[in-house]
């Protein structure tokens, strides 16, 4: 079931700019950050209940993504975060393809397991690891039945 509600541009225009081209290109542009792949993941404003667009690194098994609440290594948590804790059901848009998910947090084995999958894609996740005391949040995506 497809996500329905008002989207709200993010206020840095950075993420609002490169969410319309991702969209408008189906990731041809705006799909990669530094050459790796980048997807855009959809959460329902822990707050204003309105749609945010979210550009994230692809970190994926094939059938499930891992998204992490990396922030650079901030100190905080992304707002994105917020919105997945209060609302677990997402949409992510990976090139052309949009499917629903649910998000679960995963810690332990299984979050050492997507951790490694998320360096091998991105290694300044470890960048960020090192940068924050903060423990970096890990969903997996799970797809909706
Ligand atoms: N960030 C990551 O954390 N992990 C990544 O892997 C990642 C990859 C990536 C690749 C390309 C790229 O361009 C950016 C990338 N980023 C990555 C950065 C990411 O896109 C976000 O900018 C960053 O994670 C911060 O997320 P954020 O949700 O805090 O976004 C800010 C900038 C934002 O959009 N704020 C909105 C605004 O208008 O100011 C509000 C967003 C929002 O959800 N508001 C909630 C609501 O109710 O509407 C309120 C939530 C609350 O609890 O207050």
């Amino acid at each position: 079931m497809p996500m329905t509600g008002q989207y709200e541009p993010s206020r840095a225009d950075w993420v609002a700019q490169q969410v319309e081209l991702y969209e408008r290109t189906g990731g041809a542009e705006g799909g990669t950050l530094q050459g790796r792949p980048v997807v855009i993941l959809t959460t329902r404003g822990a707050k204003s209940g309105k749609i945010r667009k979210t550009p994230l690194m692809r970190v994926t098994d094939g059938t499930r993504y891992a998204v992490v609440a990396s922030q650079g290594g901030a100190p905080t948590n992304p707002f994105w975060f917020h919105n997945i804790m209060a609302d677990p059901h997402v949409s992510l848009r990976d090139g052309t393809v949009v499917r629903d998910y649910v998000a679960r947090r995963v810690e332990g084995e299984e979050r050492r397991k997507w951790w490694a999958m998320a360096v091998e894609t991105w290694p300044d996740y470890e960048e960020y690891r090192k940068r924050t005391d903060r423990d970096i949040p890990v969903f997996v995506l799970e797809p909706s039945s």
